[in-house]
């Protein structure tokens, strides 16, 4: 039960001639096997991955793309190896400035010719961050094909793009890169009839929260329910959820089922003991630690990217 959303078909890997290789400004290009990725020092850590176009069918006015409803966000526990320690042993040199991450994945685009690989960057302070991952596990087993066999990078508390599957060659670079993932792709276009000159790219994930039961539209029996759900964010920790059942007049808190940590969703539950009969327009919210709390109205982009309004589902209780 874990969401998957590739750009690409699958690519062909074949574990015996597997290298992932350092090049680009360091003092020396390196090529990592399997086995030496397996012998490294390991880490685990429990890390959320949301897709930013997650909810885009929600924006009004619609935007193209792949219509994401609820789904397009998971949680699982990653293990391998750090990538500060992978980008130290090739030697870093001091013009650098980012890392490319090239997946195996390749293919065409609509919007331009040519043939193009699944490749991201990422600043080197976030590279260097000893909690940015190239995991070989997925809770405790090898990474599943699908999520990027055999070494996917993992970017805690960034949107899922930064975290590239199927990963086989890095890039030190002095320039800022300039591939469609990183400079058409997954930018925020606010107004698409001025397109902006530097559009603020999409880094980390949104404050949001979500309720997974009871769903949109659903019919209940009087009694007790219980309403649950999950909150995120990438930057300040969630610190409250709130839910209302009275279309945002009043608020209560709910219950946490687990507790805070840096890169994982908090899911949350709430006990409703609904006594009359009728319809219901059922919110919830989150607020960080830093007093930010979600926006009534999501901010609106070209491509769909990184809904985060407060929902709002409607319950018939018969
Ligand atoms: N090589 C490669 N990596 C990729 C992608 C891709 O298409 N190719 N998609 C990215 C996007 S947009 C997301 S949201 C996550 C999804 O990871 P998952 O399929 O394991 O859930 O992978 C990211 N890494
Ligand atoms: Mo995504």
């Amino acid at each position: 039960m874990f969401y998957i959303r590739n750009h690409f078909p699958y690519p062909v890997v074949d574990i015996r001639t597997w290298e992932l290789s350092i090049e680009g400004c360091v003092n020396r290009r390196i090529k990592f096997q399997y086995h030496d990725l397996l012998q490294m020092p390991q880490v685990s850590l429990p890390v959320t991955l949301e897709c930013v176009g997650n909810k885009r069918a929600l924006f009004h006015p619609k935007v193209r793309g792949e219509q994401w409803e609820l789904g397009a966000i998971s949680h699982a526990v990653w293990t391998g190896v750090r990538l500060m320690d992978l980008l130290y042993s090739a030697g870093i040199q001091m013009h650098a400035r980012e890392v490319i991450f090239e997946g195996m994945d390749k293919g065409g685009r609509t919007d331009r010719p040519g043939v193009f690989s699944y490749a991201r960057s990422l600043p080197l302070d976030q590279s260097l961050n000893p909690h940015t991952l190239v995991a070989l596990y997925m809770y405790g087993k090898p990474l599943p094909f699908r999520h990027g066999y055999p070494a996917r990078l993992i970017v805690p508390g960034w949107f899922g793009m930064a975290s590239v599957k199927w990963l086989h060659r890095l890039v030190v670079t002095e320039e800022p890169f300039q591939g469609p993932f990183q400079v058409v792709d997954y930018v925020y276009n606010r107004n698409p009839l001025v397109p902006s000159e530097s559009p603020e790219p999409v880094t980390t994930i949104r404050l949001d929260s979500t309720i997974a039961r009871p769903t949109d539209q659903e019919a209940l029996a009087k009694g007790d329910h219980w309403v649950v759900g999950t909150a995120i964010s990438g930057e300040d920790p969630v610190v409250l959820v709130e839910i209302s059942t009275d279309n945002g007049t009043t608020w209560l808190p709910v219950s946490w089922l687990d507790p805070q940590e840096p890169y994982s969703w908090r899911r949350w539950c709430w006990k409703w003991t609904v006594t009359s009969s009728g319809t219901y327009d059922v919110k919830v919210r989150a607020t960080d630690a830093a007093g930010h709390i979600q926006p009534e109205r999501a901010d609106w982009n070209e491509k769909g990217y990184g809904y985060n309004a407060i929902q709002h589902i409607r319950v018939y209780v018969d």
